[in-house]
């Protein structure tokens, strides 16, 4: 069974959607600590505040987090405050990863509605310095920072990514006849098989501490869902969309519509080729093409990733 996830940060910063997200993926319990308070203590967190006082929830965190971190394959989001005090974070700390959920102090306060929050009733400067206050205490237990990103799903698979120390992940796509590779035409497109392809990529993400998923289809249905469904789940796509590059503009509309970055690659030099592969129309919706450098054009448009995150 799985270590325990544990998730710190600010009110308002996303543990609890990014959680459930995670514990999805993972399959893996979600538990929210203030929500097992309330359901222990028969009644709400800020009623709590409001009636028992501060020190007194914070007895409970402690009694919580205790039996939290005694069970296992949790994704477990904490309450704001409940780092502050050690004897709730250390036995967590000691249960599984500690991620610290990092957004912006003001981006919360202007952003996220608190009025229900326990503490979120307070002016800007007030909310700002208790954040500003709380951020080397959340640094200090965290195992793992992840910058919050635009939509809960992009925080998870960062999320992802930090847990597995993995930098960026690729998703690599061919289009059309690219299975035969090694099969016909070796002069123009050489001797290497595509699932030697596959492998030589992988391995090279492997060796950058990257990950490369393979895709190849005839059907250009197959590769725009494959498009569609790479936003929020691979960093770059790295793609030889085959003679689809002369006329698909379905492939062209699905690469505007997502929100990750592309290179087109073409193995052979096709300006040195017929006339019709001169045109590409799928590339004005990449960041770059390469063509002509054999299989390395497909590491070389990997490594323009790479060199981003110098
Ligand atoms: O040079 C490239 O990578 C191409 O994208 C390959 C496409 C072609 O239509 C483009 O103009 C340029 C064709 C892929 C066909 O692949 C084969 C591989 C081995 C044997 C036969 C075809």
């Amino acid at each position: 069974m799985n270590d325990n996830l544990i998730l710190i940060g600010m009110m308002g910063c996303g543990k609890s959607t990014v959680g459930k997200l995670l514990a999805q993926r993972l399959g893996m319990e979600f538990v929210d600590t203030d929500q097992r308070i309330e359901e222990a203590a028969g009644c709400t967190v800020s009623t709590i505040f409001a009636q028992k006082g501060e020190a007194w929830f914070r007895d409970w965190e402690e009694r919580i987090s205790k039996e939290l971190a005694g069970q296992k394959g949790l994704v477990i989001s904490c309450g704001g405050g409940l780092p502050l005090r050690k004897e709730c974070m250390e036995p967590l700390r000691a249960s599984g990863s500690v991620v610290f959920l990092d957004r912006d102090g003001g981006d919360i306060y202007d952003n996220v509605n608190m009025e229900k929050r326990p503490l979120g009733q307070v002016s800007r400067e007030e909310f700002l310095e208790r954040w500003r206050q709380r951020l080397p205490i959340y640094q200090s237990c965290a195992g793992y920072t992840v910058t919050s990103r635009e939509t809960p799903q992009r925080t998870a698979g960062e999320v992802l990514k930090a847990l597995a120390g993995v930098r960026l992940r690729f998703l690599i796509l061919n289009g059309p006849n690219l299975n035969l590779l090694g099969k016909r035409e070796p002069g123009i497109y050489g001797e290497t098989g595509y699932g030697a392809l596959c492998q030589r990529l992988k391995d090279f993400a492997a060796k950058h501490q990257c990950t490369a998923e393979c895709f190849q289809s005839n059907h250009e249905g197959a590769i725009l869902d494959a498009i569609h469904a790479a936003d929020g789940v691979y960093d770059a796509i790295i793609m030889n969309p085959g003679a689809f590059t002369h006329y698909s503009y379905a492939i062209l509309d699905a690469l505007k519509a997502v929100d990750v970055p592309c290179i087109e690659v073409h193995i052979s030099n096709v300006h040195q080729r017929e006339e019709f592969r001169h045109k590409s129309v799928t590339a004005p919706a990449c960041v770059g093409q390469v063509c002509g450098l054999g299989l390395y054009g497909y590491e070389a448009a990997m490594g323009y990733f790479l060199e981003g995150l110098q």
